[in-house]
């Protein structure tokens, strides 16, 4: 259980740059909106934290988890993007639904990230019910938007 054990919330932020000058995409699944805001907003955050500009920060949405990939492409092509984070929720259901769309969305976004050579964080909340959905964005075990962006920060870091 390795996010009950360590609340990445609490990342190292030592070796982290300035923000100032870089550009992001953020890409939200509308599934379980409530949820996918709480997590783009933590994201938000994070970045105007450490140094982005509200400006440099371009948020659009996307229907469900499956859209993230496009998503993700739709604004990694463009030069001036420095990283996309990509935010949705997929919630286990009786059938493997949520196996398709996690496997799709992961490997979707890996070659995203790799035909761009760019970060693109997999801030995807992947659980067996909505609880645990909801203490994955601001609850219990902290904000897993605030993780995504903090990846993207490190890797433009790197
Ligand atoms: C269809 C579907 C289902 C059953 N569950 C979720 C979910 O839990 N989270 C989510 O983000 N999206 C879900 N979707 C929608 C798919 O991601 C996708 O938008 C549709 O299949 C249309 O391509």
């Amino acid at each position: 259980m390795a996010t009950a054990l360590k609340n990445l919330n609490e990342y190292n932020t030592a070796t982290f740059a300035d923000m100032s000058d870089k550009k992001f995409g953020i890409v939200v699944a509308e599934w379980h909106k409530d949820i996918t805001d709480a997590l783009s907003n933590g994201a938000i955050e994070t970045l105007l934290k450490h140094g982005a500009q509200k400006e440099n920060i371009f948020r659009n949405t996307v229907p469900g988890s499956f859209e993230l990939t496009l998503g993700a492409q739709f604004l990694a092509q463009h030069e001036e993007i420095d990283a996309v984070i990509c935010i949705g929720v997929v919630i286990k259901g009786d059938t493997k639904h949520d196996d398709y769309i996690n496997h799709a969305v992961a490997n979707g976004l890996t070659n995203v990230s790799l035909k761009y050579n760019k970060p693109v964080a997999f801030g995807l909340v992947t659980t067996n019910n909505l609880e645990q959905a909801l203490d994955r964005a601001g609850g219990k075990h902290g904000n897993k938007g605030v993780e995504a962006a903090a990846a993207v920060i490190h890797m433009l870091s790197f």
